[in-house]
């Protein structure tokens, strides 16, 4: 069966294709986005089509997600389509807003849905409840490979899907969905096909990191490499590697990103130090709730990682600002999820969503108390 929507969605691309009508790419900042883009971006210019614009959110400055400030940068491209990837199905006001700026809005994520759905003109995202296809364990670029193969069917050339489907297997490790199914044939196909990669940016990677040496730890530096881009005004490092055709230019960022990925996995060493000194004193407590304003947000989530395999609680752990906080959270019980118990805590969040076992938060500073007190109750009533 095919997953819900998503021949709505090819056919909507086609025809702004067709009429000439301009294209926004968002995508997360992360590899999946990223990669989601690249891929989505590259099929619709096999079809002939043109993108007038990708963008992607500093997650810390701009929020997670679409949001108003993205809407606002990117208004005079109004009326266009505007195509999320990696995230969007959280963003029911932002969707809103974008609609009365004159923007016809696809969603294609694969994050959870919450009570509340965005009204977008096409949403694809296998985890509605209504989506039998049974496609709810891929990335968000294994989802966008497969609208990718929808927009092109049999115009895809051999090359060009080994092409995607490298970005496509890159995602799916970095995104740590079950290694099943689709996304077994996606890493095994892109894993074979990146060691004679013909993309520039890929290609730098491998050839600093050394080939072999690449491969023998399964591409995590790299992946961890591009996931260390910023964005900056709505541009993002790892895409412009991904995308540039220049060596040289490759050369340098794929350096400056590895560089900044060994400096990145201190900090977190660093912070997951910190956070167990704090919660030393603490132990009883059923989850661990940590936030300081010198975290940056972007290394929240691989420190509740750290901290959430370590201690098996559900860990939050954030970035305090001066009004507002945003985190991440792990929660990895089976039978813990995390998008359940911040959807008991909804009415004191700005924004939250994600996966059970991985998602993200944002909420007045004034409001942390009784976030931290909500989540407690809704933990201990699991027991
Ligand atoms: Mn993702």
């Amino acid at each position: 069966m095919k997953i819900k929507n998503i021949e709505k969605a090819s056919d909507r691309i086609k025809e702004a294709v067709k009429n000439n009508e301009k294209i926004i790419l968002y995508g997360d900042s992360d590899c999946d986005g990223i990669c989601s883009v690249v891929i989505l971006g590259e099929a619709i210019k096999s079809l002939g089509g043109k993108i007038s614009t990708f963008a992607f959110p500093d997650r810390e400055l701009d929020g997670y997600g679409m949001n108003f400030k993205a809407l606002e940068f990117l208004k005079g491209y109004s009326p266009a389509l505007f195509i999320t990837m990696d995230l969007g199905i959280a963003n029911v006001k932002e969707v809103e807003k974008a609609n009365e700026m004159g923007f016809e809005v696809i969603i294609i994520d694969h994050h959870e849905v919450l009570d509340q759905v965005p009204n977008a003109k096409v949403i694809v995202d296998p985890q509605q409840k209504d989506d039998l296809s049974g496609y709810n364990y891929l990335c968000n670029a294994g989802l966008t490979f497969k609208v990718a193969e929808e927009l092109l069917g049999d115009k895809m050339s051999e090359g060009l899907k080994n092409n995607l489907l490298e970005l496509a297997a890159l995602a799916t490790i970095s995104d740590m969905v079950p290694q099943i199914r689709e996304n077994k044939v996606f890493i095994e196909q892109g894993l074979r096909s990146i060691k004679n990669t013909f993309r520039p940016g890929l290609r730098a990677f491998l050839d600093i990191l050394g080939e072999g040496e690449a491969a023998a730890q399964g591409y995590l530096k790299l992946i961890s490499a591009i996931n260390s881009a910023e964005s900056i005004d709505f541009k993002n490092e790892s895409y412009e590697l991904l995308t540039s055709s220049s060596k040289e230019k490759c050369m340098e960022l794929a350096e400056s990103l590895i560089s900044r990925t060994n400096l990145k996995q201190q900090k977190i060493k660093q912070i997951a130090q910190e956070v167990e000194r704090r919660i030393s004193k603490n132990l009883g407590e059923a989850i661990i709730f940590e936030g300081d304003p010198a975290w940056k947000l972007t290394l929240a989530g691989p420190v509740a990682s750290i901290i959430a395999s370590k201690y098996e609680k559900p860990t939050f752990i954030f970035r305090k600002m001066d009004n507002e906080s945003a985190g991440s959270v792990r929660s990895l019980k089976e039978d813990e999820s995390s998008v359940d118990a911040m959807k008991s805590c909804a009415d004191i969040l700005l924004t939250y969503g994600g996966h059970p076992k991985a998602s993200g938060f944002r909420l007045k500073n004034e409001n942390l108390e009784k976030f931290k007190e909500g989540l407690i109750n809704h933990f201990e009533k699991l027991k």
